[in-house]
């Protein structure tokens, strides 16, 4: 039997070394393992804004068309507009909405027939639904249309109106009771260029509002590009939208020191640019927007437009709304333009943002534009109102339940 013998001292030396190491004293080894910062989660005191698609509760069918059925030219992929004006000054914030320039069907090169979109401005009654009075309040002109903005410009106590467009910008004043009329010619605005938004502050402090308006490309829908190739030869390259990039962008005080930051979106798969003001350096801004939670490597294939910031749920932090929509047409379906979800940013205090959870109606994916805060019914709570390309305007009513204090403030004239 040696093999078994074998076997069996094999067995027992194993088990006399396994007791010999036992009873040896452990010697200890010191692991070093990588310290890594514990990430902090951050607690939302408040309650994430509820809102929901109520466009055709507020009676509001207006929607943007820009020329064409089909985005064939750079000129239709930009607008639409929306301003928040009490035009008529009831306490109720109406939408004046900038249409587009209408929708021209072609055959061969000839136009055939056109149906015009136009601007629009939309009553509010008494927080309850809009009515059009597009016509009677002299702002059915037909514009080309990209933006808007409002402010008193001649100091009459009603609030006027700027279009900008392509090829012209118009000024309208309010005579009062929501009666405008075209003041372009003696304002000195006049400009056939093609112009996108128009912001208004008193640059001066002289109490008189200034005016400024962003100008884009010097673009002809079918004009040709010439390559050169001996000689120049016409190529017919006429629209190539990756070759332009607005800079659209909102100011506002988002981290509570009393100082306004600046948010830059951008198109084109950058992160937006959160400018924060160095603190005691007025006019020294540094990138925040991906230490504040803003830029998120997940959206860098979002093109940013619009931005809107208000306290959408009375927490007393600033949250954000930032619209989005590609500017270049969907590869697979060319001539549309491509949706992409809107986002909702709500504001920590302290120049931090989180992602409001995407079970709102107003991350609505379409290809947005523009985006503005107002409260329609004057309940304490901002609504949201997104303006889509070639695409229907979206009022989102704010119907986040919150216990927490507001107040409304209206300025009269003295
Ligand atoms: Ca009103
Ligand atoms: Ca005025
Ligand atoms: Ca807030
Ligand atoms: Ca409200």
């Amino acid at each position: 039997m040696p093999l078994r013998r074998a076997a069996f001292l094999i067995v027992a030396s194993i088990a006399l070394f396994l007791l010999v190491m036992q009873a040896l004293p452990q010697r200890r080894v010191a692991l070093s393992i990588p310290k890594y910062a514990v990430p902090t989660i951050p607690t939302l005191s408040q309650t994430t804004p509820q809102f929901k698609d109520a466009t055709l509760d507020w009676n509001v069918v207006a929607a943007h068309q820009q020329t064409d059925e089909q985005l064939s030219a750079l000129t239709e992929t930009l607008g639409a507009g929306v301003c928040a004006i009490d035009a008529n000054k009831d306490g109720w914030d109406d939408l004046f909405f900038v249409g587009g320039s209408g929708h021209t069907r072609h055959y061969g090169r000839k136009s055939w027939w056109h149906v015009d979109a136009g601007n629009r401005l939309l009553l509010n009654i008494n927080g309850h639904h809009f009515t059009d009075i597009t016509e009677q309040s002299g702002l059915g002109n037909l514009q080309w249309g990209m933006g808007c903005a409002v402010g008193d410009l001649d100091n009459n106590g009603w609030p006027d109106l700027i279009v900008t467009g392509v090829d012209s910008n118009t000024i309208y004043s309010n005579t009062g009771n929501a009666n405008f009329v075209d003041v372009t010619a003696d304002s000195g605005i006049a400009a056939e260029i093609w112009s996108t938004g128009a912001s208004l502050a008193d640059y001066n402090n002289d109490s008189l509002i200034d005016v400024y308006i962003s100008n884009y490309v010097a673009y002809k829908k079918g004009a040709p590009t010439y390559e050169r190739n001996k000689g120049f030869v016409s190529n017919e390259v006429s629209f190539d939208a990756t070759l332009y990039d607005p800079l659209p962008n909102k100011e506002d005080d988002f981290d509570n020191d009393g100082i306004n930051e600046m948010l830059i979106t951008q198109n084109g798969g950058a992160a937006p640019i959160f400018a924060a003001r160095a603190s005691g350096g007025a006019e020294k801004f540094s990138d925040k927007a991906w230490v504040s939670g803003i830029a998120d490597r997940r959206n860098l294939n979002v093109v940013n437009w619009g931005a809107a910031s208000g306290d959408f749920n009375n927490d007393g932090n600033v949250d954000l709304y930032i619209a989005n929509g590609d500017l270049k047409p969907d590869l697979d379906s060319p001539f549309v333009a491509q949706a992409q979800h809107n986002q909702i940013l709500l504001g920590l205090g302290n120049g931090k943002f989180v992602r409001a959870r995407a079970s709102h109606d107003a991350s609505n994916p379409l290809s947005s534009r523009s985006a503005i805060t107002a409260d329609l019914n004057n309940d304490g709570t901002l609504e949201i109102i997104v303006t889509n390309n070639n695409d229907p305007l979206q009022i989102f009513e704010n119907i986040s339940e919150t216990n927490h204090h507001w107040i409304g403030l209206r300025s009269v004239r003295q």
